[in-house]
């Protein structure tokens, strides 16, 4: 048996719950000796014997030792997560419990399993597919309702069922195409090529609206950097305390109070914002630390997906920043200490706050929203998360532009197939129906926290 193989039989052990204490532990087995390994430890009945979907009480033991009492659940193969015969293990949530087990299993043959290991098993075992597989990392790490809802609905399989689909249909054409080559000689077309070009269009269309869903679905996902940027004292810290109700930065009114970065995260309408308040900016300053600071606030402007742009309205100096205009396309402008001064809008855009009042704050956050967001999220639409697909769908789009190119130009079956399967490649890549390279699979589930 090769190595790889042998990998595939092992049967695998780890914890599933959060390291530390915790009220109750979980750990999960995984294999063809789940059981056997189970049973051999625990002495109040035999579970060879016990069916599937069961769960039994009793004590747990190392040799002579006791060393918990537990529940475990019985899942029998291949009605699991994974496909095959699973443990599942409830002990006390003591640390020291939990890693005893975990070497009674270890010494009655079970491994230590990989990150991603049962989620990578329940993919090969053909209980997901990879989309959806990458989906339960996604949902593990979701932390707002955006995130979470998107993640589950690629895990049940809403946006792999689309590309199936369209797949499928391709498949025909592209076997009607080799189908022509086969009769090469005699000059046939079996392939409609009007009926092609549509569904080409349609492809298209579909993989298009999934590649542009990627820009909503990274901000839905990783959240949305926010830089707060400003001359000294014009209230940025204050406003970074008013946004996130807390009193998280130190306000002053000497000038240059803030030196060094501080980020605070906010949810707004189920969007995690990262909000990051920085050190005030001037034209000058002989102030070595200031100087580091507003060269750090200046990176922190260019890298942050929106910026507001925070003015202070009884100041009468300058506070515009000529480095600032190349990013007036990500830039909000607020004007603040409404509570001191009169407000004068010169853009409709302006947004005018009191942050030590707090009034004004709300109309900021819808504001933020809106211009992260745009429209209200669509959840019925699919929105696709991740880099590999939004980068396969790329492949994909390419691909079909080729296709209908060489449709325009009635080119013959033998030119086009090349093209076709290029596309089958990327769409079969998404879902992992073809072949998946080992190296890709590792990276993809590598990611994944050990248990899962
Ligand atoms: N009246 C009034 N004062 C405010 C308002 N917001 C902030 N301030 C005051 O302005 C001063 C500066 O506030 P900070 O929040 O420290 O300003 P900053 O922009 O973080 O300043 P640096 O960190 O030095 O760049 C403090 O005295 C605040 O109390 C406001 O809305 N109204
Ligand atoms: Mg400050």
């Amino acid at each position: 048996m090769s190595a790889q193989l042998q990998e595939w039989n092992d049967t695998i052990v780890a914890i599933a719950t959060a390291p530390g204490i915790g009220a109750i532990a979980v750990i999960r087995l995984s294999g063809s000796n789940s059981i056997t390994i189970a049973n051999q430890l625990f002495t109040s009945k035999n579970l060879d014997e016990q069916s599937t979907h069961t769960l039994h009480v009793g004590l747990l033991k190392a040799g002579n030792e006791i060393i918990d009492e537990v529940v475990m659940a019985l899942y029998r193969s291949p009605k699991s997560y994974t496909g095959e015969d699973i443990v599942e293990i409830s002990c006390h949530g003591s640390p020291f419990i939990q890693q005893q087990i975990i070497d009674a299993c270890i010494q009655k043959g079970a491994r230590l399993a990989k990150p991603g290991e049962f989620t990578q098993r329940a993919f090969l075992n053909g209980k997901m597919d990879l989309a959806q597989a990458e989906a339960v990392a996604d949902i593990i790490a979701s932390q707002s309702q955006a995130s979470k809802q998107t993640a589950l609905k690629q895990l049940r399989g809403g946006f792999s069922n689309d590309l199936s689909q369209l797949r499928n249909r391709l498949i025909e054409f592209a076997s009607l195409i080799e189908l022509e080559l086969d009769f090469s000689q005699e000059d046939v077309a079996f392939a409609d090529r009007n009926q092609f070009m549509l569904l080409i269009d349609e492809l298209s269309s579909a993989t298009g609206k999934l590649a542009d869903s990627f820009r909503l679905g990274n901000v839905i996902k990783n959240g949305v950097s926010v830089a707060i940027i400003g001359k000294p004292n014009a209230g940025k810290s204050t406003l970074l305390n008013a946004l996130v109700n807390e009193e998280r930065a130190i306000v002053s009114d000497i000038a240059g109070t803030t030196r060094d970065a501080i980020e605070e995260t906010l949810n707004i309408n189920g969007i995690i914002f990262r909000i990051i308040d920085t050190a005030g900016i001037r034209e000058h300053s002989s102030d070595a630390i200031e100087n580091l600071g507003m060269e750090r606030s200046r990176d922190n402007a260019e890298k942050a997906n929106l910026i507001i742009h925070l003015v202070d309205l009884t100041d009468t100096e300058v506070q515009d920043f000529e480095w600032l205009k190349q990013f007036n396309s990500k830039t909000i402008k607020v004007f603040n200490k409404l509570d001191a001064g009169n407000a004068v809008p010169v853009n409709e855009h302006d947004i005018f706050i009191s942050a030590k009042s707090g009034k004004g704050i709300e109309q900021l956050k819808d504001a933020l929203y809106k211009k992260a967001i745009g429209e209200e999220i669509n959840t019925e639409n699919t929105i696709i998360t991740n880099a590999r697909h939004h980068s396969a769908l790329l492949k994909i789009k390419e691909a079909l532009h080729d296709i209908k190119t060489g449709l325009q130009h009635n080119i013959s079956g033998d030119l086009l197939a090349p093209d076709i399967r290029r596309c089958l490649n990327y769409l079969g890549i998404i879902t992992g129906e073809i072949e998946t390279d080992r190296d890709i699979l590792g990276t993809i589930f590598g990611k994944f926290c050990i248990g899962k």
